[in-house]
């Protein structure tokens, strides 16, 4: 058994040192010790001999399975090492030849200007909302104030989706204004409230170089006890001087909005001539902005909410208008123009 073993081990080490190939070395490694491998079958068989044999047979049955094992683990070393080499020499590699670089895309400079803007809202303290752009006419009119035979709906023309008696709250619109969404957060939340919506909204404009038919606004409200346009000028001013990195002064002019009284329109002073009049700013040394105020009873009760307890304010901005003023872009309809020529100039 002694001289089988040895004999073994010396056909082993011989298949190893003439192995070519790491490929030939597996089938070494699977005849000598895979699960039926010579000398695992002389492990196996151990126990079946007299104890004196087992315990020459053992030691020296492990002693060549360890010796083989390292032999071989040698013998692998080598071979992938010979055959990095060869490929070193073979393989010709240049590290000067520029790689495949792949195009990577740009957020669009609407996204960018609505992300700044609720970031300086949320370090206010207001929460962002969503509503739907697809809206019924209950929340886009009714419920602001805006019944069916009222004059600010021709200044709001839009794209009717369905038949008024189809739907619970009247027909479905695509909204013209972000404002619906003042009643479907006091809906859902009641007062206290500090929130603001941006999104998308329609209307059936004919489209020039300040006018698209599908934008954006940014919506805000603020209800709570004792809030007055004092917090909303504050607020004001604090969010363009965040925005625009510059002091900025804002101001209230009258305006008309049916869910608000009073209604404003507020303006911030020209950023390019610091108020002293310029063409951008039609010699007035001030930029309209938006409009705002102090948000009418009827629709703070068509959102549930005590309007002898609570008041408040809300605005609504477009964000076009907004980043064509940041950016200098003299026509709005680039921004859905999809050209890239244009995109790509707002790199973050
Ligand atoms: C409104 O839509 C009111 N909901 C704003 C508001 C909210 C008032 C809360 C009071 C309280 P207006 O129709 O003025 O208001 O539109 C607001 C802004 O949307 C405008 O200042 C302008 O920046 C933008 N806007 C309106 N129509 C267009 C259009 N066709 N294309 C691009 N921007 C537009």
């Amino acid at each position: 058994m002694e001289k089988e073993l040895n004999k073994l081990q010396k056909d082993a080490l011989n298949d190893i040192s003439v192995a070519d190939s790491i490929n030939i070395l597996q089938d070494i490694e699977v005849k000598y010790i895979g699960r039926k491998g010579l000398i695992n079958e002389i492990l196996k068989g151990l126990k079946d001999l007299p104890d004196q044999e087992k315990k020459i047979i053992g030691p020296l049955s492990n002693k060549v399975k360890q010796e083989f094992i390292s032999a071989l683990e040698k013998k692998k070393n080598h071979l992938e090492a010979v055959e990095i080499e060869k490929q070193l020499k073979d393989e010709i590699f240049d590290i000067t030849v520029p790689g495949n670089a792949r195009p990577i895309g740009t957020i669009h400079p609407l996204s960018q200007i609505q992300f700044e803007c609720e970031n300086i809202f949320n370090q206010m303290g207001f929460a962002v909302m969503d509503g739907p752009e697809i809206e019924s006419e209950y929340y886009n009119f009714e419920g602001l104030n805006i019944p069916a035979d009222h004059p600010a709906r021709d200044m709001q023309d839009t794209f009717f989706l369905s038949d008024k008696h189809e739907e619970k709250h009247g027909g479905l619109v695509l909204r013209t204004q972000t404002s619906p969404v003042q009643i479907r957060t006091m809906e859902k939340y009641g007062a206290p409230l500090r929130v603001i919506a941006p999104g998308r909204t329609f209307r059936n404009e004919a489209t020039d170089a300040s006018h698209e038919h599908t934008f954006n606004q940014i919506e805000g409200l603020m209800i709570d006890k004792n809030i007055s346009l004092a917090n909303l000028k504050g607020v004001m001013m604090e969010f363009l001087t965040r925005l625009f990195r510059k002091e900025v002064k804002v101001r209230f002019r009258p305006g008309y909005f049916p869910f608000v009284e009073p209604g404003l329109e507020l303006d911030f002073s020209c950023l390019l001539c610091n108020g002293k009049g310029c063409s951008a700013c039609k010699r007035t040394g001030w930029i309209e902005f938006m409009g705002c105020g102090m948000v009418h009873p009827n629709v703070l009760k068509a959102g549930g909410v005590n309007s002898n307890k609570y008041q408040g304010w809300a605005f609504g901005f477009g964000l076009e208008r907004l980043a064509m003023m940041r950016y200098g872009i003299e026509d709005i309809r680039h921004f859905n123009s999809g050209d890239l020529r244009f995109l790509k100039q707002f790199k973050l």
